[in-house]
């Protein structure tokens, strides 16, 4: 029998703590419903599911949120990856933060140009798509289209670390008719330290005393000046945010395949900490990745041990493990200008998604066998 489908004694964990501090969003119950239509569907379709999560979580210092801590995700590993698991047949729930990278209109959205500047004024003083960019444009609306036609695709947006762990866990029970066939591909940069709901101002902080902010959370402020004598000085006092990949694994979707990203900063760091997390959640694959070089190289972590690197073309050419910090940051500055100045470069997801979709299906072909002998 499967262990991981017993899960974690309920009403104990750290998750379901949470769960009960922090109150589902309004939002949730028209998410649960969407998903749960989008899900019927594709149980009968028989496509393959998967739920991308992309895009950075906040956590608001103020219940009446003025002020909240972010970071640096624009959503593009997150969207871009949507739109090749979409090409690949897959259905899509694309659970993003608010505002962030879209699949399809990511093409235009974010873009150095103003989105007028892809429109220019016919001879009928019509406005009409400038004809530079009319053949790239018919390409991604074709796959759009096509995406909306066969209803591949559902854009659930969040905001704050609450809203986004809400909804994870509500869309991965629902995953579960699919059986194998749910895929989750975890690239949300997801907040690590949070405030809880019980500590949380429910007004704006001020910036000048006299204020009675929560003592708990903002000690410094409630108990007056600081050692230094300065009285307007903020100390927050954040709480770790629960390991949620452990229940997605052992509670809310156990027949389900997971992916999740490993971000880090200093590369001595990133395969070992990708080999912990699989060792401590015991899911089935790590792809790893560094702030600097993510839109060029990642590295695929697997259970049995393995390491695989995957670079687009032009990078492996020119990098190696051996080039020097200073050639590697000029080099990827020169990429990342390329890119935006549509200097067209593979994007690294049309190199991950496929290698995924087949880790997938070999993974739905030993869970069906593995049934049949039971
Ligand atoms: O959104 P983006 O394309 O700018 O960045 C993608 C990413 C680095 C957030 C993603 O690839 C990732 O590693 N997500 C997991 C981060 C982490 O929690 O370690």
């Amino acid at each position: 029998m499967n262990e991981r489908a017993h899960g974690s004694p309920s009403g104990t964990s750290d998750a379901d703590k949470y769960f009960l501090s922090n109150p589902a969003p309004k939002s949730l119950e028209s998410h649960k419903k969407l998903a749960r239509s989008f899900v019927a569907e594709h149980v009968h379709s028989l496509r393959n599911v998967v739920l991308v999560t992309s895009g950075g979580t906040t956590v608001p210092l103020e219940n009446q949120t003025v002020r909240f801590i972010d970071n640096f995700s624009a959503g593009t590993r997150g969207a871009t990856s949507a739109e090749y698991f979409l090409e690949a047949g897959y259905a899509v729930i694309f659970l993003h933060r608010q505002f962030s990278l879209l699949p399809y209109s990511r093409h235009y959205s974010h873009s150095t140009n103003c989105f007028l500047d892809f429109m220019t004024e016919g001879s009928d003083g019509d406005v009409i798509v400038d004809p530079d960019y009319q053949g790239k444009m018919l390409e991604v609306l074709r796959k759009y289209n096509k995406a909306k036609r066969d209803n591949q695709l559902l854009l659930l947006p969040y905001t704050s670390i609450t809203e986004y762990l809400w909804a994870l866990k509500e869309t991965a029970t629902l995953f579960r008719p699919l059986g194998s066939r749910a895929l989750f591909y975890l690239a949300a940069a997801v907040s690590d330290f949070f405030l809880p709901k019980d500590r949380l101002s429910e007004h704006k902080i001020q910036s000048s005393a006299p204020q009675k902010p929560n003592p708990e959370a903002y000690p410094m402020l409630s108990n007056g000046l600081s050692a230094t004598g300065q009285s307007n000085r903020l100390l927050i006092n954040l709480d770790p945010v629960p390991k949620f990949l452990k229940s997605l694994v052992d509670g809310w979707a156990p027949e389900g395949m997971i992916v999740s990203f490993k971000l880090e900063t200093d590369e001595s760091l990133l395969v070992s900490k990708a080999q912990q997390a699989l060792t401590k959640y015991q899911h089935h694959l790590v792809i790893g990745n560094l702030l600097s070089s993510r839109k060029y190289e990642v590295v695929f972590v697997t259970p049995d041990g393995g390491t695989e690197w995957i670079h687009v073309p032009t990078h492996r050419r020119t990098l190696s493990v051996s080039t020097p910090g200073f050639l590697r940051k000029q080099f990827l500055e020169d990429e990342e200008v390329r890119a935006v100045n549509g200097e067209g470069r593979v994007e690294i997801e049309s190199m991950i998604v496929p290698q995924v979709k087949a880790m997938h299906e070999r993974f739905i072909r030993k869970s069906q066998e593995t049934k049949e002998v039971d």
